[in-house]
């Protein structure tokens, strides 16, 4: 049963390298068609400021991995938000090609996991970070959405002040937005098509 267990482990780890047949090298992932909400951007370019810093959904390195090394899971595809404010519940809703938004604790059908849910699920200990990633295989093509909402203020003064990182292959994008209570000003929607 164990030795069951492992060989799907490995298959599963094997799966999320992906490879371009005959090349050696990994299948080329590219987002098209990027919208995001008027005066945001969604920036690739990345300034290497040393190490990898844990739980700020930056790529400090710029090696295209979001905040690995800091017990987050990634994969081809990943989205990260993260925020200072502790008492403030801000919600990473990330929905799939065929429309299922990526819950805890639940794949959506495409494989898109969500680590955690921050502040409410105990673990986030005063550092709120939110993480989707594509747990193997490959991704599905079409349409995704990234929406960003602050649910509640909490104990927070407004704006909040969010840091959404999105991995797509081995490139990574980052933006930094204020989120407020009240409409058209508590969230930001972002989507492109892979
Ligand atoms: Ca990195
Ligand atoms: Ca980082």
């Amino acid at each position: 049963m164990q030795r069951l267990f492992a060989a799907a482990l490995f298959a599963l780890l094997a799966s999320s390298c992906l490879e371009v047949p005959g090349t050696g090298k990994p299948a080329e992932v590219a987002m098209r068609d990027v919208s995001t909400p008027v005066g945001t951007t969604l920036e690739q370019a990345c300034t290497p400021s040393g190490v990898e810093m844990c739980f700020d959904a930056v790529d400090n390195n710029c090696n295209g991995v979001i905040d690995e090394g800091c017990g987050l899971h990634t994969g081809i595809l990943q989205f990260a938000i993260a925020w200072d404010a502790a008492e403030a519940d801000v919600n990473l809703e990330v929905t799939d090609a065929a429309g299922e938004v990526a819950q805890p604790g639940e794949a959506t059908t495409s494989g898109l996991y969500k680590d955690r849910d921050c502040p409410r699920d105990g673990q986030c200990f005063g550092q709120n970070i939110e993480n989707v990633f594509l747990a193997g295989g490959e991704p599905e093509k079409g349409r995704y959405k990234v929406v960003v909402k602050l649910e509640k203020l909490g104990g927070a003064t407004a704006p909040v002040k969010v840091r959404l990182g999105v991995r797509v292959g081995q490139r990574s994008y980052g933006s930094t937005f204020d989120l407020s209570p009240g409409d058209k000003v508590n969230e930001k929607a972002f989507e492109f098509t892979l």
